[in-house]
């Protein structure tokens, strides 16, 4: 009962977005651990309880599922132990241990999260099946939970980074999990090695890769590297996805002798930094593409369990939707563009500027509690599978 109160306490407060440049002049110059710890524990409660009071909308039927009640019941757990250091000044040095300590057990308590969550959407199909207003409610809060997560994540790790004794990071460059001189080529490089590296041993054959950049970045030489202040780890994970899927497009569409190149252009303009990873796969109808981002559609022939967000070059799981997410984390977005009987191009954007990179938070406000207690409004464009209105009759019978 407890909890509640300073559930809706904490619920009522809207989370405060933090751009890379702020986590960057946080961690190189002026930021102290005492900071770092006084925003914390204020505002990782925030974000929990505004996540968890949207958990609360969820139909019945899902919040019933036991794989949800357990990531449920860590959410609690942690906002628990978070609120324990509610107005307790860092009296010393042991106190900012006990902290950082904490946030690391919370890190470890959540890393099953994701699979979990997809297996509560696992069991609800199963005992209930979903209905098309439940799927697009799920759709919503997935995504928003999965947003909150990846920040909440974020926010630990630049402290646990800079102010943890034993994960100091390697690269001395490196701001936290930031690299402020991200080489994009070197990435893009190293997730289609190991991309590759799962094609060959699936499919004994890859797509070659094929490069081209243009810096046309002001104040820049078009022959300098193209960098971006970035999270490596984000940037990776986004790419590596997107050749996997790329890679298979392309083997399945060719004979192994014969697979065309992947295409990938960096392009470093003011305000956009895009990449382009374009495949000749055969493309997908456009009217398949929504798909890709649907995490209900991924669930649907369900892979084993441990297996929804890696499992090397399966059909479409986890994958896409969540890479999306990381890149609209800082303000990005990924896109897909399919030419249908030739092959698909996919195209990552950041930004460039990092004061422009902010985080894109979920709210918990009357808006979003709207979308769990109102049916999608029916089509009002004409339909031709639309058999449940009245109409005039077809022409042949006029
Ligand atoms: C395809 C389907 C797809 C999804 C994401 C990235 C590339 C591709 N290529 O055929």
């Amino acid at each position: 009962a407890v909890n509640t109160q300073w559930l809706d306490y904490y619920s009522q407060f809207h989370p405060s977005p933090v751009s890379i440049q702020q986590f960057l002049d946080f961690g190189s110059k002026d930021g102290s651990s005492r900071e770092s710890y006084t925003f914390l524990q204020k505002e990782l409660p925030v974000r929990l309880a505004n996540i968890m009071k949207e958990i609360n909308l969820l139909p019945d039927t899902l919040l019933t599922m036991p794989s949800v009640k357990l990531v449920m019941s860590w959410y609690e757990q942690s906002f628990k132990e978070l609120i324990e250091f509610e107005n307790k000044d860092c009296q010393n040095h042991r106190f900012m241990e006990n902290f950082t300590s904490t946030l690391v057990h919370i890190r470890n308590r959540h890393s099953n999260v994701v699979e979990t969550m997809a297996q509560g959407v696992i069991e609800l199909k199963e005992s209930h099946g979903i209905d098309s207003n439940t799927e697009n409610r799920i759709q919503y809060f997935l995504d928003r939970f999965y947003m909150s997560r990846i920040s909440i994540r974020m926010l630990i790790n630049q402290h646990t980074l800079l102010f943890g004794k034993k994960e100091k990071n390697n690269d001395p460059r490196h701001i936290g999990c930031i690299d402020p001189s991200c080489n994009v080529s070197l990435v893009v490089q190293d997730a289609y090695e190991n991309a590759r590296f799962l094609c060959e041993q699936y499919y004994l054959a890859a797509p070659e890769l094929d490069i081209v950049s243009r810096n046309n970045a002001e104040s820049e030489c078009e022959s300098d590297p193209i960098q971006i202040v970035y999270v490596p780890s984000h940037l990776y994970h986004m790419l590596f996805e997107l050749f996997k899927n790329a890679m298979r497009a392309a083997v399945e569409y060719h004979s192994e002798e014969s697979v065309p190149p992947l295409k990938v252009m960096i392009v470093k303009g003011q305000e956009d930094l895009s990449i382009k990873v374009a495949d000749q796969g055969g493309g997908i109808p456009r009217s398949k593409l929504d798909l890709l981002f649907q995490y209900m559609y991924s669930t649907a022939p369900q892979p084993a369990r441990s297996d929804i967000a890696t499992a090397p070059l399966a059909g479409y799981g986890y994958g896409l939707p969540l890479s999306r997410l990381y890149a609209r984390y800082f303000q990005g977005d990924i896109v897909l563009n399919s030419f249908e009987g030739y092959g698909t191009d996919a195209i990552i954007y950041l930004k460039v500027l990092s004061n422009e990179a902010n985080e894109m938070l979920p709210v918990y406000n009357k808006t979003a509690s709207r979308v769990y207690h109102t049916d999608i409004p029916v089509n009002d464009w004409s339909s031709p599978w639309q058999t449940n209105q009245r109409s005039v009759s077809s022409f042949a019978k006029m």
